[in-house]
């Protein structure tokens, strides 16, 4: 049997609302991602992970569909879609569509159907209960804050939303909704994409009756469900959303003889940089001896027997990777590398989050007022009101913390709105595009660009990337230094996770650098490390 062609895939993220406008709106569009597929293509990527672009209220930037066989309008049109399909495979790069299947916008024909009658044939398409003593039927929460639940007068029933109250969820126990939601499906795969990434797909089997959320008993039967109705037998990729997701559950979605799922997306080490039993809004720095062990963990307990890894620092929802964990003053651009080399020399299919690869920064904010995110948002008035912080306690840990901060306007070149728009932007570019921008990147051959493509070339042509097993190396906190190993071969990845210098010593020989972001490595012998250093270098191990 071959492998399937995305283990050996680089996938890269695009947030279509911040991409690139051609309509002058000020807000992204697919035109706009035709006209960057030959940048894409130099990068060297294999398939394009694409947020929601179907028709949306936009209540939370597409996540919150209202027709899933229909183009957002201000994204442009079906034909448009269709362009970028056919465009993008003429480069070999395929189209990976974003799922969000737990829920629909309450805009959706199916939900105005389901609230205009207790008895109408689309009541159950969602999840209504009677009030618990006149309040809301139990304490779920949403995860955009107050209550899961929302009172609709007309019918006086209680509808569940574990996100916006306009984004109810759908009751996957109800066959006619699976149904639907899988010829939607094939009406996508007939169109010629080449995969899914399934938004929350670990919440599709709750009991809200019993409070029970993720992981609930039905997922995994509708998942084979799903797939026996759709993905079989098309050659395609799937990567699910699962936020609380162990080595054990990523077995159950990805173990090639059960047929549900090519990979997940993992988060453990998403969550190390926060307060044990808070959430993600309240930062501690990151333990890179913890981050250490977490990656361990996934790299040494999922084989390709029993499931498949993803690997990535970033998405649409998470602050930018070099703010976050690297450095985005002076070591910006070394710290940025190390954190490519570091993940990308890993066992897993990578995704880059767009203007990853070019060192992208966080963008903080004065004022609530430039911000965008439902997420943000929501906090900032919760939190607010309810007194335990103050407003500008509030606003830095959305600055650190905050959706917007991955969903700022691509910076192409040095000029107006760093030629995204030429008009006002939806939300502003990062100040800072006179410098950090895609133009710059490219003209400058030891940019943080040129190291995801070599390291996107090295996936492809060395099949220890994709294959070898991977052992880490006992060293000092700061170190994160690692092997992997293929047949005869081994290669040393060795990254400096801090601004200050620190040892790395082995007796191993080198016998070729493969990649490093600073001068080659000569030997291995009590080497200093620079702040962020990293490289990659072929062995010879001392027995
Ligand atoms: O995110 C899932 C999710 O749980 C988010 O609320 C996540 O916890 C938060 O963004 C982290 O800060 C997915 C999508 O990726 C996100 O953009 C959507 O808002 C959400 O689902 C609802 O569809
Ligand atoms: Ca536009």
């Amino acid at each position: 049997m071959t492998a399937p062609w995305w283990q050996s895939a680089v996938v890269y993220q695009v947030y279509p609302r911040s991409f690139q406008d051609t309509n002058h709106d000020g807000i992204g569009d697919i035109q706009g991602i035709i006209s960057h597929l030959d940048y894409l293509q130099k990068l060297g990527v294999d398939a394009i992970w694409l947020s929601p672009v179907y028709a949306s209220p936009n209540d939370d930037n597409g996540y919150d569909i209202s027709d899933y066989e229909n183009i957002m309008a201000e994204f442009g049109t079906m034909t448009d879609m269709e362009a970028l399909i056919h465009d993008a495979r003429e480069r070999n790069i395929k189209i990976v569509m974003d799922l969000v299947l737990n829920h629909t916008s309450d805009e959706h024909a199916w939900f105005i159907e389901s609230k205009r009658s207790r008895d109408n044939d689309y009541r159950d398409f969602y999840i209504w209960r009677d009030a618990n003593h006149n309040a809301a039927p139990n304490d779920l929460h949403s995860a955009f804050g107050g209550s899961a639940w929302t009172l609709d007068p007309l019918t006086n029933q209680y509808y569940l939303h574990l996100f916006s109250p306009k984004q109810p969820d759908l009751n996957w126990t109800n066959p006619d909704v699976r149904q639907a939601i899988y010829a939607m499906i094939n009406f996508w795969i007939d169109k010629g994409v080449g995969g899914f990434r399934l938004d929350v797909i670990d919440l599709i089997g709750k009991i809200p009756d019993d409070k029970i959320t993720a992981n609930g008993p039905k997922l995994h039967d509708y998942l084979k469900e799903m797939n026996q109705a759709t993905f079989a037998n098309h050659d395609l990729m799937t990567v699910g959303e699962t936020w609380g997701a162990t080595p054990d559950i990523a077995k159950l979605y990805t173990r090639p003889d059960r047929k549900e799922l090519s990979m997940v997306f993992q988060f453990e080490h998403i969550t190390l940089d926060q307060e044990s039993g808070q959430d993600k809004w309240f930062y501690i720095p990151l333990d890179v001896s913890k981050l250490k062990g977490v990656m361990t963990k996934w790299q040494t307990q999922l084989n390709s027997d029993d499931g498949w890894n993803s690997l990535f620092w970033n998405n649409h929802d998470l602050p930018r990777i070099v703010s976050r964990w690297g450095n985005d003053t002076i070591h910006r651009v070394a710290s940025a590398k190390m954190l490519a080399i570091l993940l990308h020399m890993m066992k897993g299919t990578p995704y880059i989050y767009q203007g990853e690869e070019i060192g992208l920064t966080n963008t903080p904010v004065k004022d609530i007022s430039d911000l965008r995110d439902i997420e943000s948002l929501n906090y900032y008035h919760d939190s607010l009101k309810n007194g335990y912080l103050s407003s500008d306690a509030i606003l830095d840990q959305i600055n650190h913390k905050g959706r917007d901060n991955a969903r700022r306007p691509i910076p192409w070149r040095n000029s107006l709105n760093g030629g995204f728009s030429d008009v006002d932007p939806w939300i502003d570019v990062n100040s800072n595009y006179p410098d950090i921008n895609v133009e710059a990147a490219l003209n400058d051959s030891n940019s943080i660009f040129y190291t995801y493509q070599k390291l996107i070339t090295l996936r492809h042509q060395n099949p220890i990337v994709v294959y070898g097993d991977f052992e880490l190396i006992d060293t000092v906190d700061q170190v994160f230094a690692y092997y992997r190993h293929y047949h005869d071969l081994t290669w040393l990845v060795v990254t400096n996770f801090s601004n200050q210098t620190n040892t790395f010593t082995s007796e191993d020989h080198i016998e070729a650098t493969i990649v490093a972001n600073y001068d080659e490595p000569k030997n291995l012998h009590n080497k200093i490390l620079q702040p962020y250093e990293a490289f990659v270098v072929q062995v010879t191990t001392k027995l």
